[in-house]
C-alpha cells in the first residue's frame, strides 16, 4: 500500500507524515523542501504479540503502509495551474491520496493571504485533482485524433470507441463526478487502467487542526463528512502537530499524555485505519517459531494472491493453504490443538482470505 500525501503549502503534510511514520522529517515555517519524504508506518496490532507469545517466536514483524509526503507542487498546486511532470508521476504512483488541509491558526505560519478555511481548501484540492485528470484526458484526445488520421478505416472504429469513452469520462468529470465514481463496464475499466487518473484513486481528506481545537474535532469531522464524504472519499480531522509530538514519545508517556489531554484514539492508528478502509485491505498472519508476521491484502482476494504477497514462489507453486482464524488459534494455544478440534481447514487456490486468518501455504516450485 502506497499512500501519497498532498496539500497546499504549509498545510501540515510533513507534520502528519512524521506522526504516522514516527519519522523526523524537516517541517518548516517557509516551504523549502523539494524532494518527497518516503516513510513506512508499522501497523500496530495487539494480535501480533499474542501470536508471538503462543509460538514463542524469535521475531515479530508488523504489516507496513508506505507514505510519500510530497513537497509543494513547483507550479503552485492550488492555483489552478495544474499538476505535471515528476510531481504528477509521484501522485500517479500512489494507490490512494491523503489530502491535507490546514485548520490550525498560527500567526507564525503564513497562510496565502486568504485566511484559514479548511473547507475551501478541500474544494481547491479536489478541483486541482480534477483539473489534472482533465489535462490527461485532453492529451489523450489529441493523440487519438492524430492517430485517426493515419489509420485505415477498420482500425478507426477502435479509436472512435476509445474517443467516445474518453469524452464520456470528461463530461462526467466536468459535471463533478470523479472517475472513480463513474459507472464503467469491466471492459471500459480495463481500457483506462493504464492512465492512472488521480480522481480514480480513493481519497482521504484530513483537516489538520491545532491543539487548541481538540474540542472542535468532532464538529469538523461531521462537516467534512457531510460536504465531501462518499464511497471513495473518506474524511477525518486530527491534531497533526500534537500527534507528531506524541508519536515521538515512548508508549507509556504517550498513553499518559493522551489521557491527560483528552486526545482519544491515536491519530496514527486512525490514519492507518483510514488507509486500510480506503484501499479495502484486510490483515492476515503467518506464524512459526522463527517469525510471526502480519500482511495486508485486498478484501476477498484469493489465497493465491495472499500467498503472492509473501513470496512470488508461493503464488506460482501454490498447492493449498492451511487456515485457522487467529482467535481460534489463540484459544487452542497451538496448531496441534486447533487440528484436534477441527478448526484447521485445508483450502484451495480460490479460497477468499478473511480478516484475521492465519495461513500456512503449502507450495512446490
Ligand atoms: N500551531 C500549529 N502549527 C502547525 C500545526 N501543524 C503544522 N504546523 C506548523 O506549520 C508549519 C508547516 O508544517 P509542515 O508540516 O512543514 O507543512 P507542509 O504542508 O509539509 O509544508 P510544505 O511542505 O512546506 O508545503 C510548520 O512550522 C509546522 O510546525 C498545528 O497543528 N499547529
Ligand atoms: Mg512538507
Amino acid at each position: 500500500m502506497d499512500i501519497g500525501i498532498v496539500g497546499l503549502p504549509r498545510s501540515g503534510k510533513t507534520t502528519l507524515f512524521n506522526a504516522v511514520t514516527r519519522g523526523a522529517a524537516q517541517t518548516a515555517t517557509f516551504s523549502s523542501e523539494t524532494k518527497p519524504n518516503i516513510g513506512v508506518a508499522k501497523v500496530p496490532d495487539p494480535r501480533l504479540q499474542l501470536l508471538t507469545d503462543m509460538f514463542v517466536s524469535k521475531k515479530t514483524v508488523e504489516a507496513e503502509v508506505t507514505y510519500v509526503d510530497l513537497p509543494p507542487a513547483p507550479e503552485g498546486l492550488g492555483q489552478s495551474r495544474g499538476i505535471s511532470g515528476e510531481y504528477l508521476n509521484h501522485l500517479q504512483r500512489a494507490d490512494a491520496l491523503v489530502v491535507v488541509v490546514r485548520a490550525f491558526e498560527d500567526p507564525s505560519v503564513a497562510d496565502d493571504g486568504r485566511g484559514v478555511d479548511p473547507y475551501r481548501d478541500v474544494e481547491t484540492m479536489l478541483y486541482e485533482l480534477t483539473f489534472a485528470d482533465l489535462e490527461i484526458l485532453d492529451r489523450k484526445l489529441t493523440r487519438l485524433a492524430e492517430g485517426k488520421k493515419s489509420t485505415k478505416a477498420a482500425e478507426r472504429q477502435t479509436i472512435e470507441r476509445e474517443e467516445e469513452l474518453i469524452l464520456r469520462l470528461k463530461q462526467g468529470l466536468e459535471d463533478g463526478t470523479p472517475i472513480g465514481g463513474q459507472k464503467l463496464s469491466l471492459d471500459e475499466a480495463r481500457q483506462i487502467e493504464g492512465y492512472q487518473f488521480l480522481t480514480a484513486k480513493p481519497i482521504i481528506v484530513v483537516a489538520n487542526a491545532g491543539e487548541d481545537q481538540l474540542d472542535e474535532l468532532a464538529a469538523m469531522e461531521e462537516r467534512l463528512a457531510s460536504e465531501f464524504g462518499s464511497e471513495w472519499t473518506l474524511t477525518a480531522a486530527v491534531c497533526g502537530k500534537l500527534e507528531m509530538e506524541l508519536a515521538q514519545m515512548d508508549a507509556e508517556d504517550e498513553k499518559e499524555f493522551r489521557e491527560s489531554m483528552g486526545a482519544g484514539e491515536s491519530g496514527l492508528a486512525r490514519m492507518l485505519w483510514l488507509s486500510y478502509q480506503a484501499l479495502d485491505q484486510i490483515t492476515f498472519f503467518t506464524g512459526s517459531e522463527t517469525e510471526v508476521r502480519a500482511w495486508t491484502v485486498e478484501r476477498d482476494a484469493p489465497a493465491t494472491r495472499a500467498a503472492g504477497r509473501i513470496h512470488s514462489d508461493l503464488e506460482r507453486g501454490f498447492i493449498r493453504a492451511e487456515v485457522v482464524t487467529c482467535d481460534n488459534l489463540l484459544r487452542c494455544g497451538s496448531y496441534a490443538e486447533a487440528k484436534k478440534f477441527g478448526l484447521l481447514r485445508q483450502e484451495g487456490k480460490t479460497y477468499q482470505v478473511k480478516e484475521g486468518d492465519v495461513l500456512t501455504i503449502l507450495f512446490n516450485v
